[in-house]
């Protein structure tokens, strides 16, 4: 290309395209860059300096270059004019990025030599990161980890999400109860942020919809605007670099002239200021819906910006847009970005004239929808009032989307009325609402369950009737974790160690490759060097909780975590009530105590989530009983961590010997951190639910410590205990006495949970389940403890090295490949422009 530039023209390429890559990376470059920042951008001098300053000057160096390969990434998928998929989650849980950062430039061990001469720590500047919490749990982070891996499979893809100011509260624990603080993490700035003050579109609400010639017209009478903020996210060991979108809203600047002539100048301020509240805050929910208007604000604001967003795009390369499909897939990241669907029909058709059936086909080419969870209270459902009032022209594009859906129905099923009503999108038993899966599942060329337990039942007990319908729309796609940052960053030791029996890093993008190890099983040097790493491992742990909780642990007992968000049917009280079960062993049985035991539990609740609270407030109680008993306190601790988050989980989960995952088989969609745990060596004790059965499956059944009902048991089981007719075992009576005597704290306080799982209430059936609970745990102590130190050490191996199925990598070749029809591009490293032209 450069040749058929006249001469001056040539000369400013060349001149630019050396000046815009290969920024050097000698130690001294990258000392000067450094020093650059905090004496320039920072106007800092080194006195001055604190660790946080050097933080945030690390991060400017890593950004400048992250900006380097991401927008080389971006111009080169545009000049290929390849398809790419629009990742469209309410929620990414990308904790902390500079080590991810420059792991993935390579530089990792550079800068940290270069900083030492300097007088830094690089591990201190890592620790002054605040994690970006914008997500719940297992739906947030497992964007997070999709976008590590679209970067580095070299697939073209790209994040859109919600800046929120306030992520995830912070938790607090105060007399044993969680308290939640405001997470106000743009407080410092964030450094890897680029503000797109150009990149601005104009939101509507409310307001009435006329016609012109035969065409619809939304006039909304409330206007704000979406601002972009782009987050690059670099791919390992490869060029390409993608990123996240997040849309931050703002008044709009065009002044509604006629409330300001009303003369109420300081109102109208105020009014427009409340458009800045949209993106706000983060809803702390995980799988339960709240219903708030401020809510569906959010998740409109979000779609249509974004929408907007890919159409701008698209319209830039001149393409017709009957081809949209053709170069842009959308996926959906759970129901939250559902009301995508009207609002493509509605740009489409109103601002762009397409007929409906042009906009229809596109519309249903495009978008995927996956679902995440069974539980009743997480599906969600707006109210039709609602609806009508805030978005008047999706509302009528909803009830035209239905009609045409149940003419089909007609069909299928003739004159049935009971059909009719049960698959209607809008739901007339209690008020009218929307079923927004409903909408998805209609509005999608693809579904998919998120392993493939869950994606049975998301086909034959949550949506039948739809799969009867279009059973080639239903897929599965078991989730994945990321290695980079749940192997090589959270558990140094054990990478290096894969890396240097393998005599490769590729395992870093190949993780099936670690299933090579499995020769060294039963070589005992290998074993104790594995176990060697756990114990370092325990002992940062150990150091984390004396700092953060204040209480001893020894590094060399066993290491029980269950660290998830709270909910009932994650069954944290399950654990809490094995817990008790196990002191009171201990305490009239002494030759128990051989079996000493740490028990873990982090995890927030929702806040207006009662029960969770309560359980969690009991598991504090039950902590300061036992931890004080100082008969038993050396053999059995209780310890809660405070604030659950990415950051600690990094230094949580390479820590554990045992993690429980102990839902009530059928609830638990998947799990991710069940194979973040396995992953790192530490063996699951599991109920067979979600992800945990697959886990099995590639294990092996003896590296798995599996107990309790399966899932087509439990409705009977429930049934049973509804009806009376079970009678529980005689150790589940003890325990509950145990709470019922006072012996943890006050008997009312924590009487609701003992309602909850007494007189046919147990909806989660853990007094079924508590038996075989016990037993398990009890073969899990001479496991652990045997003389033969090796029979655990096999089986922590084994649980690791077999996990190579659970990178994240495969799960987004999978969808690459089955759902979005995407392909593979990667950028060639920077031009290097020879010296001589
Ligand atoms: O999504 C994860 C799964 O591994 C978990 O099993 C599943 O529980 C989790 C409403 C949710 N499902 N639904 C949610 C989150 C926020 C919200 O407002 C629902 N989270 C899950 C990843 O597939």
């Amino acid at each position: 290309q450069l040749k058929m530039l006249p001469n001056q023209e040539k000369e400013k390429a060349i001149l630019w395209a050396v000046l815009a890559s290969n920024l050097p990376d000698d130690k001294s470059s990258l000392q000067k860059e450094f020093v650059k920042h905090v004496e320039y951008t920072l106007a800092q001098t080194r006195n001055e300096a604190t660790n946080f300053s050097g933080f945030q000057a690390l991060s400017m160096c890593t950004r400048d270059r992250l900006i380097e390969r991401w927008k080389d990434t971006s111009l080169f998928f545009q000049q290929n004019q390849v398809k790419k998929v629009n990742y469209l989650s309410l929620e990414f849980l990308l904790g902390r990025s500079l080590q991810n950062g420059l792991v993935a430039l390579g530089l990792d061990g550079k800068y940290a030599d270069s900083l030492m001469e300097l007088g830094y720590k690089i591990e201190d500047l890592y620790d002054e990161e605040r994690d970006a919490g914008l997500g719940n749990g297992g739906l947030g982070r497992l964007a997070a980890c999709f976008m590590d891996s679209l970067a580095t499979c070299n697939l073209p893809g790209y994040g859109y999400g919600l800046r929120y100011k306030f992520g995830m509260f912070y938790q607090a624990i105060i007399e044993g109860e969680q308290v939640e603080l405001p997470d106000y993490w743009l407080n410092y700035g964030s450094p890897w942020e680029i503000e797109r003050l150009d990149v601005t579109y104009h939101i509507g609400f409310c307001g009435k919809v006329t016609m012109e010639n035969g065409r619809h017209k939304w006039e909304p009478s409330e206007q704000m605007l979406a601002v972009a903020y782009d987050y690059p996210i670099p791919g390992f060991k490869t060029y390409n670099t993608v990123s996240i979108r997040l849309w931050s809203s703002k008044p709009s600047d065009e002044f509604n002239l006629e409330s300001f002539n009303k003369g109420d100048y300081l109102g109208s301020i105020e009014e427009k200021q409340k458009s800045e509240n949209i993106t706000a805050v983060l809803y702390p929910n995980d799988n339960t819906m709240a219903g708030k208007e401020l809510r569906l604000k959010q998740q409109y604001l979000f779609v249509s910006a974004t929408i907007q967003d890919i159409i701008s795009q698209f319209l830039q390369t001149g393409k017709d847009l009957k081809e949209f499909s053709n170069s842009n897939a959308i996926q959906l990241n759970d129901t939250h970005p559902t009301l995508g669907i009207p609002e493509l029909m509605r740009i489409l058709m109103d601002v762009h004239f397409l007929t409906w059936d042009d906009a229809w086909s596109i519309t249903t080419k495009t978008f995927a929808y996956t679902n995440h969870t069974v539980l009743p209270e997480a599906l969600e459902r707006w109210s039709v009032d609602l609806l009508t009032r805030l978005l008047p022209r999706h509302i009528q594009i909803i009830y035209e989307i239905n009609e045409r859906f149940l003419r089909q129905v007609e069909k299928l099923w003739p004159g049935d009325m009971e059909k009719r009503r049960q698959l209607s999108i809008i739901d007339e038993s209690h008020g009218r609402t929307i079923k927004m899966a409903f909408l998805a599942i209609i509005g999608s060329q693809a579904v998919n369950g998120v392993a493939e337990l869950h994606s049975e039942l998301v086909k034959h007990s949550v949506f039948p009737d739809f799969y009867s319908m279009w059973p080639e729309k239903f897929q599965n796609k078991t989730n994945g974790v990321t290695p980079r940052r749940w192997i090589h960053q959270a558990n140094p030791h054990l990478s290096q160690l894969f890396t240097q029996k393998l005599n490769s890093s590729r395992w870093l993008t190949q993780l099936d490759m670690i299933s090579d190890l499995q020769r060294f099983v039963d070589d005992t040097g290998f074993q104790k060097e594995w176990m060697q790493i756990k114990k370092i491992n325990k002992i940062r742990l150990a150091k984390y909780i004396e700092e953060h909780c204040q209480i001893k642990v020894s590094a060399d007992i066993l290491f029980d975590c269950q660290v998830k968000r709270f909910h009932e049917y994650k069954r944290q009280l399950l654990n809490i009530l094995g817990v008790i079960h196990r002191y009171l062993e201990m305490k009239s049985k002494p030759q128990e105590r051989k079996y000493p035991r740490v028990v873990i539990f982090a995890g927030k609740a929702a806040p207006g989530y009662y029960m969770a609270k309560l359980i969690i407030k009991l598991i504090n109680s039950v902590a300061n009983v036992i931890n004080n008993d100082h008969e038993v306190n050396n053999y059995l601790k209780i310890v809660f961590i405070p604030n659950y988050a990415v950051s600690n989980a990094e230094i949580i989960i390479p820590a554990s010997d045992l993690s429980q995952h102990i839902s009530t088989a059928g609830t638990e969609a998947s799990g991710t951190s069940n194979m973040k745990f396995s992953m790192n060596g530490g063996l699951i004790i599991g109920t067979l639910d979600g992800a945990n059965i697959e886990i099995r499956e590639e294990i092996c059944k003896e590296n798995m410590y599996i107990f309790g009902a399966q899932t087509p048991e439990v409705e009977s089981i429930k049934k049973k205990i509804r009806e009376g007719t079970f009678t529980p075992d005689k150790r589940w009576v003890q325990v509950l006495t145990a709470i019922k005597e006072g012996k943890f704290g006050n008997v009312k306080e924590f009487q609701p949970i003992i309602d909850s799982i007494s007189h046919g209430n147990d909806h989660y059936i853990l007094s079924y389940d508590f038996p075989s609970y016990l037993d398990i745990q009890q073969q899990i102590d001479k496991d652990y403890y045997h003389q033969d130190k090796s029979i655990w050490s096999k089986k922590s191996i084994m649980a690791s090295i077999r996990c190579g199925k659970f990178s994240s990598d495969r799960t987004i070749r999978e969808y690459a490949k089955q759902i979005w029809d995407i392909k593979e591009l990667q950028r060639p490293g920077p031009v290097h422009v020879p010296q001589d032209i």
